[in-house]
């Protein structure tokens, strides 16, 4: 069954793959699986077709056969427990890499997430580098516990995971900044996964559409 998943018609990040399409192209990557991309515009995503396939209005969705997802971790983890490759199958091991998932999204993402998002649109007030200073101070916060659990392991459970799929995906947030930088273990983890091959085939897919764009 075809697999079509959303992306922005013109990423605002001009093709640096920070868009959420991006960790779902690299999971279908990851478990070879072909996948289609239906592009949207921003007035498209707030329109009935879009808002049906996802409530609040954004990319990136997912559709096979009947199904309809949005969420871009629920597609992640979706697509890990359909094939092979991103989970593993000893129950244990499976539900620490899910956990993972889990501290990506709902531990590590939000602080960097603010602080890209306090980057563009803040500039102008004059709170802005007090609300940077404190959300780098909240970024620190959880990349200490993270390069301590670490370490000098590859992957953050044994074998790569979707777990480190979704915590690569949000630390990539931060190479714009220096931060990663001040952690050595952390900045070869995201190197690492970002040597991947299936890494490197959805960067170069996600990159085309922002070229493509800019051409036409
Ligand atoms: N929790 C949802 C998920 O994980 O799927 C969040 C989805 C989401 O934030 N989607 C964004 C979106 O559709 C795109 S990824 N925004 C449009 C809207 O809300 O109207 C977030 C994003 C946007 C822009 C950049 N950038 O320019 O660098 C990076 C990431």
């Amino acid at each position: 069954m075809t697999i079509t998943i959303t992306a922005f018609e013109r990423s605002p990040d001009r093709g640096r793959g920070l868009a959420r399409d991006m960790r779902i192209r690299w999971a279908l990557e990851e478990v070879g699986q072909p996948y289609e991309v239906r592009l949207v515009s921003f007035k498209a995503m707030k329109e009935p077709a879009h808002l049906a396939l996802q409530p609040f209005g954004q990319i990136p969705t997912y559709e096979e056969g009947d199904l309809t997802l949005f969420e871009s971790g629920a597609i992640v983890l979706h697509i890990a427990e359909r094939h092979g490759g991103l989970l593993p199958d000893e129950t244990n091991a499976r539900a620490r890499a899910i956990s993972w998932m889990f501290a990506a999204l709902n531990t590590v993402e939000p602080p960097v997430f603010d602080h890209s998002l306090a980057r563009i649109l803040e500039r102008d007030q004059p709170w802005y580098e007090q609300r940077l200073r404190a959300l780098e101070e909240s970024i620190r916060k959880r990349l200490d516990s993270l390069s301590a659990h670490l370490g000098d392991a590859d992957w953050l459970d044994g074998a790569f995971s979707a777990g480190d799929l979704l915590m690569v995906s949000v630390l990539l947030r931060l190479k714009s900044s220096n931060i990663l930088d001040e952690y050595p273990n952390l900045a070869a983890y995201v190197a690492r996964a970002e040597a991947r091959p299936a890494y490197q085939r959805a960067f170069a897919a996600q990159l085309a559409v922002f070229q493509a764009a800019s051409a036409g």
